[in-house]
């Protein structure tokens, strides 16, 4: 085949370039003038016109990737949390400047159109945000991937807060257009559910084999929208397909002509129902069948189309595994293996075992969690009604697994019972992680001492059972979205000082280090990070009527509200600051100003999460209604944190809180975008805590808390909150502020839930930690007076954070998992 030419030719990178192609848009795209448009009108033109400028560079990549078929990458995830398509792709295209120039030109402000996109969210937190971080690093590092996914017509829902609690609103992100979206009718799928299976002979005379058919009972299509994934300034654009699904006939018209237009419908509402709205559980899912229907679809459309779009006409199956790795993130998308096993089995002919050493070889799994209550578990009832034919091949995987554990374990039945992938208590059902595990050739968590913990506790028995299955890949975030782009003053400090090579090679940051004695280089550190608190205080002023006072120490802690994570500890630590001021036992001199923000969505149906979310908001009112304490002390809560509040927010910390349970947050990746910025980290021995303070040093690092082993030694010994309680005169005071309704206007029931819970079970050890955790933070008041020492910790964080860069996770995930090729420099 012959280079392929690019149909159009891109617009010219100049400022005049620029604005024709943007005029030409607001006239034909959006059918309007200048002097009529809209902001909306605006920024789709805009969005269009960077659009073009990487138009060719995706033709020019997507075609590269099926005339040379290298060994690629299907990512494959419930959730991308992409953030703000607009500024990415401006630097990506190196287009910031003429941007910015060309509509000055036109009277218009950048900054304006900016704020005029709505995020997708269509993820949840940090394992929808991880999956953008890395696609955004495979198209950097011009590794052939495609990402595959929903296009969920509502994303996470949007929190808003009445009375202090949390209520939520769906988020309409596709009514004002989608200018970064490009639908493909034409490459629709079709999936079928349901129904029965049937064996049937194939063949004749001595030809002649049994086979299985499945006859679902219903079917959807599955339409692709594809998205341009940009790599920085290499010339590469990847491409991430997001399915949505359809019905596929618009609706009955025998039933219409007779009058009835609501079951005339319901089939189609039915089946566009799967692909309405992302499931708002994190870490905790509910195991509805409508969820399931959507893991099913999306891999069902991803493998198809990957078979049948991306690999020539031709080519044999039995090759797969040269071709491609599908890595499932988390256990969301594992259904996929009974259905390429479905597919070579039943539609292609192949005996099983040749089918299974396609299938095992083509799959790696990670595993994002290690609370038992987030490993996803369908009861058989459920997935046999729904996938028939997969039930029946996730039984045979697993006969054939057992009768392998058996062998090797001399019929140790217990054993047989803890590793099957079908559990039989308390409801017969399916354990995805089992299934993932046994398919998987590699199998990885997402920090070190996590992949330790998956090892030794809950995947142990495999883990013997496959010693080199198991492999650590250390999570990242991508340097070009949360620096480059979020941190635009800190960028060009570093640039001016260590040259522009960073953005795609984060060690160079190490070249910083020598610059944390320069007295100069801090000077200029603190003004960036001034500015960017200013930054911060114009977003909350203008987004939530919030006001804050830029002079303060910015204490952060930003993540889903999940009991594990433990709000309620820095919660009680603002509670103990406060009642140490208005008890006297402190003056408002003697503390360090600081302002306290939370951003934290809590799943709807999580009860004792949305109680700490009204608790944090009503200590917040009191706070700042107190005369004396709002001097010291402020609690601000934006409601609706996302990835685009976040690139303000985490740019103007001083202070990052990693505070979960040692032993339960599988990796965090906030606590890098923190360090990355040049905040501290207070934190406990927890996921990538443990090596963000390895790298960074003690010395810059406020470690507090129980160590994994001993937080489950004293659970093994019997854990008794209320003796922390009885023992600790802060915490008592504390608690029985709470206890005695200051913060609820003197009602006594109102946090009682929350308050009995911590004193009751305390599953996650809050009080067991408090001690240490105000010891710490009386460490942070005694760095924090000294700004010289405190900006130089600020700036050795940023100089040893290099290693979180996304593109050090993806280099390990090819070395050690995926061994896909990487396309030549252009
Ligand atoms: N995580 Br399981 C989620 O965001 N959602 C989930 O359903 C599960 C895990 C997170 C982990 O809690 C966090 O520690 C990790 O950094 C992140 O995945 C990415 O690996």
């Amino acid at each position: 085949m012959t280079e392929p030419t690019p149909l159009i030719a891109t617009p010219e990178h100049t400022v005049e370039g620029f604005v024709r192609e943007y005029l030409r848009e607001l006239n034909f795209a959006q059918g309007t003038i200048l002097e009529r448009a809209s902001v909306n009108d605006h920024y789709l033109a805009l969005a269009r016109t960077v659009r073009h400028y990487l138009m060719a560079r995706w033709i020019t990549t997507t075609t590269e990737h099926y005339r040379r078929q290298p060994k690629a990458v299907a990512y494959l995830s419930a959730e991308y949390l992409l953030g703000r398509q607009l500024d990415n792709a401006l630097v990506a295209a190196d287009l910031e400047d003429i941007a910015a120039e060309a509509l000055a030109s036109l009277g218009i402000d950048l900054a304006d159109l900016r704020e005029a996109e709505v995020e997708p969210g269509l993820g949840n937190g940090g394992l929808g945000r991880l999956a953008a971080c890395f696609i955004d690093s495979l198209a950097t590092m011009s590794v052939p991937a495609i990402g595959y996914g929903i296009r969920y017509e509502y994303g996470i829902f949007r929190q808003t807060f009445v009375d202090g609690r949390q209520v939520e609103k769906p988020d309409e992100w596709l009514v004002g257009g989608a200018p970064w979206e490009f639908a493909h009718p034409e490459h629709e799928v079709t999936v079928g559910f349901g129904g029965h299976t049937e064996r049937y002979v194939d063949g004749e005379g001595d030809d002649a084999v049994e086979r299985t058919r499945w006859v679902p009972g219903w079917k959807v299509l599955g339409v692709p929208y594809n998205y341009m994934v940009p790599g920085y300034r290499n010339g590469r654009v990847n491409t991430l397909r997001l399915w949505s699904s359809r019905a596929t006939h618009a609706f009955d018209l025998k039933i219409f002509n007779h009058g009835d237009y609501a079951e005339a419908v319901r089939s189609r509402t039915f089946a566009e129902n799967i692909s309405k709205v992302l499931y708002p559980e994190d870490s905790t899912p509910q195991g509805k069948e409508l969820r399931l229907q959507q893991q099913y679809f999306f891999v069902a459309c991803s493998l198809r189309d990957f078979i049948n779009q991306l690999l020539p006409e031709d080519f044999d199956l039995h090759d797969l595994p040269e071709r491609i790795c599908f890595q499932l993130n988390d256990t969301h998308p594992v259904i996929a293996v009974p259905e390429l096993m479905r597919i070579l089995v039943d539609e292609e002919g192949f005996d099983w075992d040749e089918a299974w050493e396609v299938t095992r070889r083509c799959f790696a799994y990670t595993c994002h969690t290690l609370l038992p209550e987030a490993l996803e578990v369908w009861p058989v009832d459920v997935l046999g009604r729904l996938l028939p034919r997969h039930l029946e091949i996730i039984y045979r995987i697993n006969d054939e697994f057992l009768a392998r554990v058996r062998e090797h374990s001399g019929d140790d039945e217990l054993l047989v019972r803890r590793m099957s992938i079908i559990a039989e208590h308390p409801a017969r059902s399916v354990r995805m992680a089992h299934l993932a595990t046994v398919a998987a050739t590699k199998v990885n968590g997402v920090a070190e001492l996590h992949s330790q913990l998956l090892r030794d506790k809950v995947l142990a028995d495999f883990a013997r059972f496959w010693p080199e299955k198991f492999t650590n890949v250390t999570n990242g975030v991508t340097p070009r979205r949360f620096v480059r782009l979020a941190n635009p003053g800190l960028s060009g400090l570093i640039t001016e000082a260590i040259g522009e090579g960073w953005v795609t090679d984060l060690d160079r940051l190490r070249d910083l280090e020598p610059l944390a004695d320069d007295a100069e280089f801090r000077r200029r550190f603190r003004e960036v990070k001034d500015a960017n608190k200013h930054r911060l205080v114009d977003l909350l002023a203008r987004r939530d009527g919030i006001e804050i006072d830029p002079g303060t120490m910015l204490d952060v802690m930003v993540k889903r509200l999940h009991e594990y994570k433990r709000q309620t500890l820095k919660i009680l630590h603002v509670i103990t600051l406060y009642d140490r001021i208005v008890s006297g036992e402190v003056a408002v001199e003697d503390l360090v100003p600081r302002t306290v923000v939370f951003g934290a969505k809590a799943a709807p149906g999580y009860v004792m999460a949305k109680e700490i979310i009204a608790l944090i908001n009503h200590v917040g009112a009191v706070v700042g209604a107190h005369p004396e304490v709002s001097k010291v002390l402020r609690v601000a809560f934006p409601a609706n944190y996302n990835v685009t509040v976040a690139e303000t927010l985490v740019p103007a910390a001083d202070l990052s809180e990693q505070i979960s349970l040692a032993g339960k947050e599988a990796s965090g990746t906030g606590n890098m975008k923190f360090a990355l910025n040049g905040a501290l980290t207070i934190g406990t021995d927890d996921g990538a805590n443990v090596e963000i303070r390895q790298l960074v040093g003690d010395d810059h690092f406020f470690l507090f808390g129980l160590t994994e082993p001993e937080a489950a030694a004293m659970q093994e010994a019997g854990y008794r909150p209320s003796s922390y309680y009885e023992k600790n005169r802060s915490l008592r005071r504390a608690l029985d502020l709470v206890a005695h309704g200051e913060f609820s206007g003197g009602n006594r029931s109102t946090f009682e839930p929350v308050v009995s819970n911590l004193l009751g079970e305390d599953r996650f050890m809050v009080l067991a930690d408090f001690q240490s955790y105000l010891d710490a933070q009386e460490r942070v008041e005694a760095a924090y007076r000294d700004p010289d020492a405190w900006s130089r910790s600020a700036v050795l964080n940023v100089a040893r954070s290099g290693f979180f860069s996304s593109d050090r996770s993806m280099r390990d995930y090819m070395d050690r998992i995926w061994h896909a090729e990487v396309l030549p420099p252009l």
